[in-house]
Formats: structure tokens, sequence, C-alpha cells
């Protein structure tokens, strides 16, 4: 799967390049292409990209021109499923991630900075506003980001298939049960005798009533 990120900071996304999702761009499961819109600043001199709002306030607004040209360049035939990183959008959640894993296009993320970007650049070139939360951040690409890992996760082949296995556990729409790794007793407290029984029937039985009781407690609100 494709990823184009459109960014100010190409360099905030150097975390990408790492650990699982770095691995999968090594072995092809995954392409993640970074823009830097200021490479497509019309202004040769200092590569402006902002300018105060029309109407005043406080803050700067990314100018349309650098983003249009940056979009264009990155997916000339709108080939791409283009998300505008904003506290606007509907609320990202594994569903999405998994719904975009699975289009046929790659993803263009256009993440804005400062106090936004000129509103007509949404309506000439964006498909969807997506927001990772209800929270204002510095900028869109810690959102970004935290798409393109989620998202990641289900392309084939980027996660191992142990890893895709223990995936399933949050898939059913429950948080995960409680895991303990050696020793068997650390500070005082015991790993459950279930999970040193060996019975693999027991161990299942006891992770799913595990998931629900933590489920009900945490999170009441994913049981509905
Ligand atoms: C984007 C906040 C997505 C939440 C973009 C400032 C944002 C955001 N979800 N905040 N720019």
């Amino acid at each position: 799967m494709t990823i184009k990120i459109l960014t100010l900071f190409p360099q905030m996304f150097a975390p990408l390049f790492e650990s699982i999702t770095g691995r999968a761009i090594d072995s092809g499961a995954l392409n993640i292409e970074i823009t830097d819109i200021r490479k497509y600043s019309a202004d040769t001199k200092h590569f402006k990209c902002d300018d105060a709002p029309f109407g005043g306030g406080a803050g700067m607004i990314l100018s349309p021109q650098p983003l249009y040209d940056a979009i264009n360049a990155a997916d000339p035939n709108h080939a791409c499923h283009r998300v505008y990183l904003s506290p606007h959008g509907r609320i990202f959640n594994a569903g999405i991630a998994r719904e975009f894993a699975a289009l046929s296009k790659p993803l263009l993320l256009l993440c804005g900075r400062y106090e936004g970007i000129d509103r007509r650049i949404i309506d000439l070139c964006i498909d969807e506003e997506l927001s990772i939360g209800d929270y204002i951040l510095t900028g869109g690409e810690l959102a970004a980001m935290a798409v393109a890992d989620a998202v990641s996760r289900f392309v084939p082949g980027v996660l191992g298939n142990a890893q895709s296995a223990a995936d399933e556990s949050f898939s059913n729409g429950l948080l995960e049960y409680p895991q303990y790794t050696r020793p068997a007793e650390f500070m005082g407290l015991s790993v459950p005798q279930v999970l040193l029984s060996g019975h693999h029937g027991n161990v299942e039985k006891w992770r799913k009533e595990q998931a629900e009781k933590i489920t009900r407690q945490k999170r009441p609100d994913l049981l509905k």
C-alpha cells in the first residue's frame, strides 16, 4: 500500500521508518512517500507558504498555491483518497483504519499547520477531513502519523503472522486481556495459575472472560 504524506515538516515522519512500519517499507509491503510542501512555493526566494487571514485575526493560514501545487504534483490524476487531518472530520478508529487499508487506491494525508489552511484547498482538492480526537494539535503531522501507523497494521504483509493473530483480540471490539511473561513471580505478584497450566482450552476461556471483564470495567461504551 502507498501512503503519500504532504507536510511542511518532512523530518517529523522519521518514526514511520523505524520498527514494524520501517521493516514493512524495506520489504515492499508499505510505501510511504513524503512531499515537502515548501518545495512547491512559488516564492523562489523565501519559499513562503503562509499568510495572514483575510478579515483579520491571530495566526497564519497556509496559502492555497503551495498546497495546490504540492497535491497536484503528488497525485496528478486524483488517483488517491485525499484526506486532510483536521478536528472537523469524522473521528478515526480501527474501522476507518481497515477501510483505508482495503482501498484499492493510495492514501494521501495532508497536514496543516498554524491556524489552518485556505478553505478553497479543502473544497477543490480534499475527499474527506479526518480527526484523531477532540483536541487541537500544533499541526496535522502527529495525526497523520497515527493514521498511517494504524492503517499500516491492516495492510497484508506488514504484521507478522503472530502479530496479526494477536490483533484479532482488539478487532473483536474488546480490550486486550492481561499479558504476562517470565518470571512467574515478580515483586510478590504471581502470574495467574491458568496461564502456567499448559491447558490451552482453559487459557482461551480465561482470556475471553478477562477481555470482557476489562472492557466492562474500563470501556463499557465498546460493548454497545
Ligand atoms: C487533526 C486535531 C486531527 C485532531 C490539525 C491542528 C488535528 C489538528 N485530529 N489540530 N491541526
